[in-house]
C-alpha cells in the first residue's frame, strides 16, 4: 500500500564542490536530481511510503540511480530498464549562493521514452495521491501523455491530484508549458505554483488576484510559494499568508520547492490544518536551502519539527 505516487526523470547530478565556472572545474561528485524523486526522498524520510517510476537507461548511471532512491526507502519496484537509449545527466554551476545554472544532458534520455503503456494502473491505484510535476510532461510527447493517463487512472481510483508546475524553460516554449499547465490544472486538487508560474498561468501580477483565477469555479486548495516570504494559501475556507523561516546562509536553492511540496503532501495525509501544513512546507523549504545538494537537506519529521520549535525540544 502506497501513500503517494510519483513519477519522472531523475539525472545523474554532477555538482562540483566549488563555486566557479564549469570551464574551470576539474572534480564532479556524482550525486542525484530530479524533481519528482526529491519530493519522494522528501516524504519518505517524513514517514510516509511513496512508489516512483521512471524508466532509467540499462547503464551504471541508471542502476545508481535506482539504488540510491531505494537506498531512501521509495518504492522502485516499477521502475523499467531501456537499452534504447542512456541515463540522463545535469551539471550544476553555481557561481555564488544564490545564482546557480544548470546544464542538460537529456534529450532523447530513457526517461523522455516513458510513455502511456509503462504506467501499472494497479500500482498507482494503491497510492492515495498522485504528485505530478510540470516537468515530466515536458520531456516528450510521450511522456506529456503518460501524465495525462496518470491523471486519468487517479481520477478513476479517487486519488487527490498535486500538481506543482516546475516550471523549466530549457525544456520548452513558454506556449507549450501553458497550454499543458492550465490542462493539468484543470484536474489538480492541490497546486503548488511559484508566483512566476502563477503569474504565466493566468496573467495575473497580484498573489491574491493569481490565486482566485487559478481556483477559478472549482474547489481546489492553491498555495503560491513566495520564496523568503513564505506562502499564500487559498481554499474555498481560507485565505492566509502563512510565514517563511529565516534561513541563515543560502547554500544551494536548488530543491526547495521540492522539500516544500513534501511537506505539502505529508500535512494533507496527516489531515493537519491547511496553515499548519503550509507553515512545515516552509520550513522544510528552508532547511533544503541551507544544505548544498538537492536531497541531503531534506529532514525527517522530528528534525522539522525540531527546526520549527524555538527551544529546539522536537515533538514525537
Ligand atoms: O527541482 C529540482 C530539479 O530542478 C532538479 O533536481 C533537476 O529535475 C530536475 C530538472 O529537471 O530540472
Amino acid at each position: 500500500k502506497l501513500d503517494v505516487f510519483t513519477f519522472g526523470e531523475t539525472m545523474v547530478l554532477f555538482q562540483p564542490e566549488q563555486m566557479l565556472s564549469l570551464e574551470y572545474v576539474h572534480q564532479f561528485p556524482k550525486r542525484i536530481g530530479g524533481a519528482e524523486s526529491n519530493v519522494a526522498i522528501g516524504l519518505s524520510r517524513l514517514g510516509h511510503s511513496v512508489g516512483w517510476f521512471s524508466k532509467l537507461g540499462d547503464d551504471p548511471f541508471g542502476r545508481y540511480i535506482q539504488k540510491y532512491i531505494r537506498g531512501e526507502d521509495v518504492d522502485t519496484s516499477s521502475c523499467l530498464f531501456t537499452d534504447k537509449a542512456p541515463t540522463g545527466l545535469l551539471f550544476k554551476e553555481q557561481l555564488s549562493p544564490d545564482d546557480v545554472n544548470v546544464y542538460y544532458y537529456r534529450k532523447g534520455s530513457a526517461a523522455s521514452l516513458i510513455g502511456p503503456d509503462d504506467l501499472n494502473e494497479e500500482y498507482i491505484a494503491q497510492a492515495k495521491i498522485l504528485h505530478i510535476s510540470g516537468i515530466t510532461p515536458a520531456l516528450s510527447d510521450s511522456s506529456y501523455q503518460a501524465v495525462m493517463k496518470a491523471i486519468e487512472i487517479a481520477k478513476k481510483n479517487d486519488m487527490k491530484i498535486v500538481f506543482d508546475p516546475n516550471l523549466r524553460l530549457k525544456l520548452w516554449s513558454v506556449e507549450r508549458a501553458r497550454e499543458v499547465f492550465i490542462e493539468i490544472a484543470a484536474s489538480a486538487d492541490i497546486i503548488l505554483p511559484g508566483l512566476d508560474e502563477g503569474q504565466m498561468m493566468t496573467g495575473e501580477t497580484e498573489v491574491e488576484k493569481v490565486a482566485e483565477a487559478l481556483m477559478g469555479d472549482a474547489d481546489k486548495t492553491i498555495i503560491i510559494k513566495l520564496g523568503s516570504k513564505g506562502a499564500y494559501v487559498h481554499s474555498k475556507n481560507e485565505k492566509a499568508y502563512v510565514e517563511g523561516f529565516p534561513v541563515k546562509q543560502i547554500v544551494d536553492p536548488v530543491g526547495a520547492g521540492d522539500g516544500f511540496a513534501a511537506g505539502i503532501i505529508s500535512g494533507i495525509l496527516r489531515n493537519e490544518p491547511l496553515q499548519t501544513v503550509v507553515r512545515r512546507a516552509n520550513a522544510i523549504g528552508a532547511m533544503v536551502v541551507g544544505t548544498s545538494g538537492d536531497v541531503e537537506g531534506l529532514p525527517t519529521f522530528k528534525a522539522v519539527e525540531q527546526f520549527m520549535t524555538p527551544t529546539g525540544e522536537a515533538r514525537d
